[in-house]
């Protein structure tokens, strides 16, 4: 029998022979294997990955972008006198020398180094969040002079909240899957918070907030953490780096990371946000980059966990009413479990709101040198 995972792996310039895959449950979008060769007697692993182009309508671009930033922050990295390597995710060329290989079905393929001696969490204890605030905080400190304009977007209006709805409205207008009666609820609630969640895009229209290059997909289990130190080594999943808030990466790393439950809890009383994890995610994401945020980004970082939740919401409703297009899903329902499960800590983040406040306020003096 063949194995159609080996044939695609032929095509790129990995090192040594080819032993195994495994495929790795984690992710929503990409289909991703993990590859196990052996060069010399020596293990090499990669990561070889099919990238939804439902999803990334234009993947060499969005390579364009993972190559570029990539090689920005190893330049960082050196410039500061800093080794980047297992630092930095290393993409493995075609052997044509090609960013991606695109198979005979219009599949488009593409190969990472995999970070040795080194793991990431999808629960998260509060000492790793620390780090795990470090790693995203450190990834926007390096990357705080890329030229955001040569950043191809791969997905337009990814975190603008005011067009989430807007497809929300268009979802529920079409009702395509018969659904939006048995979701009036969610929607209400949802339609109820419309205008703070729509507050960082407008703040940044406003030109409170700045724009930055940010990573968007701030979930725990995207910075790969040391095994030996436990420190933050390597951010990974690069494929929505752009131009965005410092808030949309605090915010949705806190509503993943900070929550009691998974994302997908069927129970929703076991689902709140844990204040001690939050406050050592800020700390962590408040040291690396109170050099450079401004006094109205610290301020309002709580603002992202709400809106980066409840955007969620927003985008997991809208699947489930277009019938389950974009987010892979287990079951039936699983796209409403979903939306429940971000509205339940939503609301647990609007409770605790006032403390986290204190939170940020008191960390973001600790940086400043104003408390001991
Ligand atoms: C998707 O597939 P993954 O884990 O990289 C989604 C994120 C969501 C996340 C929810 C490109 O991320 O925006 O927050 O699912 N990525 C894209 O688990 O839509
Ligand atoms: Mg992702």
């Amino acid at each position: 029998m063949t194995d159609p995972i080996r044939q695609i792996a032929g095509q790129f310039a990995f090192t040594g022979e080819y032993r195994s895959a495994k495929e790795l449950q984690s992710g929503l979008i990409n289909h991703t294997y993990r590859l196990l060769f052996e060069d010399a007697g020596a293990a090499r692993e990669y990561i070889l990955q099919k990238i939804s182009t439902y999803v990334f309508h234009e993947p060499r671009r969005m390579m364009e972008n993972i190559a570029g930033v990539t090689a920005h922050l190893r330049r960082a990295m050196l410039a500061r006198g800093e080794d980047p390597s297992r630092r930095v995710l290393e993409i493995i060329p075609t052997r044509g020398g090609d960013l991606m290989y695109t198979d005979p079905e219009g599949g488009c393929w593409r190969a990472y180094v995999c970070v040795t001696n080194a793991f990431a969490y999808d629960t998260v204890d509060a000492a790793a969040f620390r780090e795990v605030g470090r790693g995203f905080g450190a990834f926007q400190r390096l990357l705080y002079d890329y030229p955001a304009g040569e950043l191809y977007e791969s997905i337009p209006d990814f975190h603008n909240t005011a067009k989430r709805f807007e497809q929300l409205d268009a979802a529920i207008q079409k009702d395509e899957a018969h659904r939006a009666r048995e979701v009036a609820y969610e929607i209400d609630c949802l339609q109820q918070r419309r205008e703070r969640l729509c507050s960082i895009v407008r703040l940044i229209e406003e030109g409170v907030l700045p724009l930055r290059v940010t990573h968007n997909d701030t979930k725990s289990n995207n910075v790969m953490l040391d095994r030996d130190t436990g420190r933050a080594l390597c951010v990974i999943d690069l494929d929505t780096v752009m131009p965005g808030s410092a808030l949309y990466d605090y915010g949705d790393a806190i509503r993943f990371g900070g929550n009691t439950a998974a994302e997908d809890e069927k129970d929703v009383s076991k689902i709140s946000l844990v204040l001690e994890k939050a406050a050592a995610f800020t700390e962590g994401f408040v040291t690396e980059t109170n050099g450079f945020l401004t006094e109205e980004e610290l301020r309002r970082l709580p603002l992202g966990i709400e809106v980066m939740t409840g955007e969620l919401a927003c985008r997991f409703l809208t699947d489930y009413l277009q019938g389950d297009k974009y987010f892979a899903t287990q079951y039936d329902g699983h796209n409403l479990v979903r939306v429940r499960a971000q509205m339940a800590l939503l609301r647990d983040v609007e409770r605790k709101r006032g403390a986290m406040q204190q939170i940020v306020d008191y960390k973001n003096d600790i940086g400043n040198g104003y408390t001991n």
